[in-house]
């Protein structure tokens, strides 16, 4: 909105040109968004305990668990307020990814805010049904691939890291493999975020990574250069990506260990989504696998061993998944292996922007 209303006055005041910039905007919607976490956290963790929206933890788990009981959740709800409203007021909002970001982050929020209710309100720990889950996504992705179709932006072909001239063309398929890009995503954060600030770092550093990558993405000299697929217009999802940067920062000053508040499924399956989309429309699909390679990690740990347990009927593989359990159950104390994680995703994150030359 600000893009709107002062970039204008540049004509009186030159000063007011710096708002042209996706890089000023970037920054400043990181700002933004961290200021919101970071000064609403304590207000909204202390009407989130009035709510009595206190975490229910599963009996099954690391006993190290249980004294978590009660912790507020759902702080997922001040992490998508602040990148909202913080892409609201720095983004171009004549911009279709804007909007196609915005929607599947609210869409996957509100996936995760009945789940949630119905876990901590209706004390069910089941939740959505699962179906009802895949049904929700499924709508969401197929009417944002929709929109992109009539657009024109919808581009079928993939882009491999570090093979710069190998872009296979899925087609049709195309479509079915977005849906798992973003509800793989969603799903895979949901698993990584079951220890203080463990799926918080890993989404921070992967939205570093993509506010980059939209950038260039969007830059055609750059794009052209760095021998990427350039995408007109997809420049301003890197305000969106800042955003969702300063809100991760701003939430875990909370969310660190010993955690103040989770951010229940309301966040994890939206924070999820929102990268998934941003993979997606930046042509950077299998980016997401390496900068999100936590993620993958985790979703495989749980396919794994729930595969194994059910060939061998009770064998397990890991002592516990997903896989941060697995490192508890050997006697990691917690913060070492939240810690070791984000390492590992910073790393993976690197690797990820050197894919821009290794190709
Ligand atoms: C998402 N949710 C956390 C919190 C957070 C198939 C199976 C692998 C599914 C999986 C599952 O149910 N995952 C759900 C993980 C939960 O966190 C809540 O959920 C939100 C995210 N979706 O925001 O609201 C617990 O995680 C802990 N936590 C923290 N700090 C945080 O900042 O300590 C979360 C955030 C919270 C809190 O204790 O209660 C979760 O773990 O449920 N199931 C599991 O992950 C279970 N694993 C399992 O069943 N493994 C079996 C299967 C694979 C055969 C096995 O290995 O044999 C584990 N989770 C729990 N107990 N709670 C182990 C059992």
């Amino acid at each position: 909105m600000l893009f709107h209303l002062l970039y204008p006055l540049h004509n009186l005041l030159s000063f007011f040109n710096v708002f042209r910039y996706i890089t000023f905007r970037t920054i400043y919607a990181a700002v933004t968004a961290l200021a919101i976490t970071l000064f609403l956290g304590p207000w909204f963790i202390k009407k989130i305990k009035k709510l009595q929206f206190g975490q229910v933890v599963r009996d099954d788990g690391p006993k190290s668990h249980l004294k978590k009981t009660g912790t507020p959740s759902m702080g997922g709800i001040l992490i998508n307020y602040a990148i909202a409203t913080s892409t609201l007021l720095w983004a171009d909002l004549t911009n279709l990814f804007i909007w196609i970001a915005l929607i599947i982050l609210l869409g996957f929020s509100s996936i995760g805010f009945v789940d949630d209710w119905l876990k901590i309100r209706h004390k069910n720990p089941k939740g959505l049904k699962g179906r009802w889950k895949l049904f929700i996504q499924a709508t969401l992705v197929g009417l944002c691939s929709l929109v992109l179709v009539i657009s024109g932006h919808w581009d079928t072909h993939l882009s491999v890291p570090f093979f710069k001239n190998l872009h296979p063309d899925l087609g049709l398929f195309y479509i079915v493999f977005a849906y798992l890009v973003i509800a793989g995503a969603s799903n895979a954060v949901n698993l990584t975020d079951g220890l203080d600030g463990l799926a918080t770092g890993p989404f921070v550093v992967s939205s570093a990574v993509y506010t980059l990558f939209c950038y260039l993405a969007g830059h055609s000299k750059l794009a052209h250069y760095l021998q990427i697929p350039y995408v007109p217009g997809v420049g301003e999802l890197s305000i969106f990506c800042g955003a969702m940067v300063g809100a991760g920062l701003g939430f875990l000053w909370y969310n660190t260990y010993p955690a103040e508040i989770f951010m229940g499924d309301v966040g994890s399956l939206a924070m999820g989504g929102a990268l998934g989309a941003v993979a997606l429309m930046s042509k950077q699909e299998i980016l997401l696998a390496i900068v999100g390679g936590i993620f993958v990690a985790e979703a495989l740990s749980v396919m794994m061993q729930v595969g194994y347990f059910k060939i061998t009927k009770g064998k397990r593989i890991f002592r516990m998944a997903p896989l941060h359990h697995h490192f508890e159950m050997m006697g990691w104390p917690e913060p070492k292996v939240i810690v070791r994680f984000w390492i590992i995703s910073v790393l993976l994150g690197l690797l990820a922007i050197s894919t821009l030359k290794l190709r």
